[in-house]
Order: structure tokens, then C-alpha cells, then sequence
């Protein structure tokens, strides 16, 4: 069997985005696709029973599927441009530790089972964690159903295309049942860990993240033939708003706010836009400082856009707050990781929207580069093999 680094060797080239480097494997691409397929035979090729349930979401098992199973898992889907690791290393180092934990003889007194969750980047319908939203109902269905990508694609018809009958998709206590405890192995996306050091953390929680769009309207025109001082130029507004989304975030400590995405309608080169939509991605401890960070940031928009004669909605796209982890199952892996720090997280997982259901918890590896979201997102080898290891240390203690 492959260790954790020669399966992620074996997909290191599907996905990767020649324009803006990284790996862009956004859901129901045929790149996550063939991740999926990737993942289906190598669950395969240990003997486990692989089954897709009505969400999407792959569930491999060792033991016969079962209430209260230990399940680890994370996701395949990526960023545009992510790096290597942001999901790839917790599925693969669940595989090899399948192997280890195999060839370690242990008789598991209850079921394993590896799954691997789609569209936990939110990156083509919108919304993060969409496959354990769903799973947990943490999202309304005809919403998620409506969802639409940037060619307009509702998800409704997308997972159709893929197998999934959206008469179906929706909270699933059963298959929630099945979860007795959850462990997400994940790369550090921060400078947590450092360059040395352990190479390992356990999570303890998940910064309250939310994704809101702001739709700023003007008047759309002509590049040549509109004065300077005839214009209502939503993109002159969106620029400000952009500067002053980054202001008002530096000036709260811990918060943080970022636009990463901004459209403008049309889109000419010679055309003054009718619209410009932005998504801000505000990030804090407490959930009623993210609120008021929203609603500071929202007014200076209005003022920005009346002063360039435009006008600004804000619409909220999805929220979770602040998850603390399991502090009993984070024990009992501490306790299983001997000297491995505590590691609070600002980046979203599956494993979070699970909390508020399950016993969840994460284990987190070294990324040296301290980036992520980026091609420069990094393990080394040997930090990699010592997360499988880990992963399956806590596994065959939680087994
Ligand atoms: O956005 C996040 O924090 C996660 O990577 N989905
Ligand atoms: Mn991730
Ligand atoms: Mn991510």
C-alpha cells in the first residue's frame, strides 16, 4: 500500500490551474471528480465498503456501516488556485492509516469508516461545508438547492447531473447516527506550528466565520464618451469599500475581513460598470463582534457608494460561530499525542459544522510556509508521515 506521500504523489497533477497556479478542483469538476474516483479505489484496494450517500458525501467503511462509528475524514474539493494539501492530506493520511492501524492487527471493537465531504470550500456554489451542512441541516435545503454557480448552474441540477436526487438531499439523521466521533486530520494554515517543533497539534477551536455579497449599483455607460464628472461608477465605490473593509477590520484586534472576489457587470474594458459585487469574508472570537464588524463595514459602504451618486446592498450568505471543539474527545487525543500543542484555528472545516452534533475534533500538521489558500500551502514529507502516524495513533485509542 501507498504511504500518505506516494498517494498524494499520485494526484499531485490532477486539477492544477496553469493560469493561476495551485489546483483548482472546485466540486463536481472534472478534477474532483477523478478525486473522487482516486479515492473510491484506494478505499477499494483496503477492503472497505464504499457507499455515496444522498448528499454526496463518501463514506468508505471497515466494520460494517454502524451507529456510533469512529469516522475521520476531510474534503477534496479545493480553492481556485489552492494548494496540495488543504483537504487531500486529511484523506490521505486516513487511507494510510487504515494501513497502519491493519498492519498494527488492531481488532476494532467498532467500525471505521473515511469519508470525504464535498464543497467544503463553498468555492462554486457559494456556501462552505455545503456536504455536512446539509448532512446536519445547518443549511436550508430549497436554499442550498437554488444555489448557483457563476455560469449559473443551479446545484439542484449539477448534483442531479452527478447521481444525487435533490427530492432527497437534506438533513440525514441516520447517517449522523453513524457518527459516533469524528477526527479531521488537516494542514495548518497559519504560522501556528511554526518552522520547528512539533510537527502536530490537536485543534481546540474554530474562529466564527461568515461570507456576506455587496452589490454596489450605478449608472453603466460609455468609457470615451462620459465625462469624469457625469459618472456614477459603482467600481470607483467598490474600490473604497474594498480599502475600507481592510480598515475597519485592522482597527478591531483579532478580527479579520477579506475581499478575495470582486465581479464587476459587465466587465468591459471600455464600459463604466452598472455593478460591482464584492464577497467580504469576515472572520472573529465573538460572533457579536463579527456582527458589529458587518454592520460598521456596511455603513461605510452606504456612504461610499451615496458619495459616488451609487447605491450598496449587503446580503448575508452563510454563518458559523465560533465551534469549540470536544473537550473531552480533544483530551482523550491529547492524551493520545503526547506533547502535541493546543491549536486554535481561523479557517473553516467540516469537522466545525459537525461539532454542534457530534464529538468532533482535529489534529493538525505542520505547514512551514504558514500559507494556505495558495500554491505555496506546504508539508514536508517526513511531517506528513508523522501525521499518519498520529492519525493513526488516535484512531487505534479511539477504535
Ligand atoms: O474558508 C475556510 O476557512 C475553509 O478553508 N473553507
Ligand atoms: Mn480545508
Ligand atoms: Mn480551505
Amino acid at each position: 500500500m501507498e504511504t500518505v506521500n506516494q498517494l498524494l504523489d499520485s494526484i499531485k497533477d490532477v486539477g492544477r490551474d496553469a493560469v493561476r497556479g495551485g489546483y483548482s478542483r472546485a466540486v463536481y469538476s472534472t478534477p474532483e471528480l477523478d478525486l473522487r474516483q482516486w479515492f473510491i479505489e484506494q478505499a477499494q484496494q483496503r477492503g472497505l465498503d464504499v457507499e455515496t450517500d444522498r448528499n454526496g458525501i463518501i463514506w468508505a467503511w471497515w466494520g460494517k456501516p454502524q451507529d456510533g462509528a469512529l469516522v475521520t475524514g476531510s474534503h477534496l474539493d479545493s480553492v481556485p488556485g489552492g494548494g496540495a494539501f488543504d483537504g487531500p492530506l486529511g484523506v490521505a493520511s486516513a487511507l494510510a492509516a487504515v494501513d497502519l492501524l491493519k498492519s498494527r492487527t488492531t481488532a476494532p471493537k467498532r467500525s471505521l469508516a473515511v469519508t470525504v465531504f464535498p464543497e467544503e470550500e463553498g468555492s462554486r456554489f457559494g456556501v462552505a461545508c455545503l456536504g455536512s451542512r446539509l448532512l446536519t441541516g445547518a443549511i436550508d435545503v430549497d436554499k442550498a438547492l437554488n444555489l448557483r454557480d457563476v455560469d449559473g448552474n443551479t446545484f439542484a441540477d449539477v448534483a442531479r447531473g452527478h447521481g444525487l436526487d435533490p427530492r432527497h438531499v437534506g438533513p440525514d439523521q441516520e447517517a449522523l447516527a453513524r457518527i459516533g466521533d469524528f477526527v479531521e486530520l488537516h494542514v495548518e494554515q497559519g504560522k501556528g506550528l511554526g518552522q520547528s517543533g512539533p510537527a502536530i497539534a490537536v485543534g481546540s477551536s474554530i474562529l466564527g466565520h461568515g461570507r456576506w455579497k455587496l452589490s454596489v449599483s450605478g449608472q453603466g455607460n460609455h468609457a470615451g464618451t462620459t465625462l469624469m464628472a457625469d459618472r456614477a461608477d459603482p467600481m470607483v465605490a467598490a474600490a473604497q469599500i474594498v480599502v475600507a473593509v481592510r480598515d475597519t477590520a485592522a482597527k478591531q484586534p483579532d478580527a479579520r475581513a477579506t475581499v478575495g472576489r470582486l465581479t464587476p457587470v459587465p466587465g468591459g474594458t471600455n464600459v463604466i460598470a452598472s455593478r460591482v459585487d464584492l464577497w467580504l469574508d469576515a472572520r472573529h472570537p465573538d460572533d457579536a463582534v463579527t456582527a458589529q464588524l458587518i454592520e460598521s463595514i456596511y455603513s461605510a459602504a452606504r456612504e461610499i457608494a451615496a458619495s459616488e451618486g451609487c447605491t450598496v446592498t449587503l446580503t448575508e450568505e452563510s454563518y458559523s460561530d465560533t465551534v469549540h471543539f470536544d473537550p473531552g474527545l480533544s483530551r482523550r487525543i491529547n492524551d493520545l499525542l503526547p506533547g502535541a500543542p493546543v491549536l486554535a484555528t481561523g479557517a473553516g472545516h467540516d469537522a466545525g459544522v459537525l461539532a454542534g452534533h457530534v464529538p468532533s475534533a482535529m489534529v493538525f500538521v505542520r505547514n512551514p510556509s504558514g500559507i494556505s489558500h495558495s500554491p505555496e500551502e506546504y508539508v514536508a514529507d517526513e511531517d506528513a508521515s508523522a501525521g499518519a502516524a498520529a492519525l493513526a495513533d488516535v484512531l487505534e485509542g479511539l477504535l
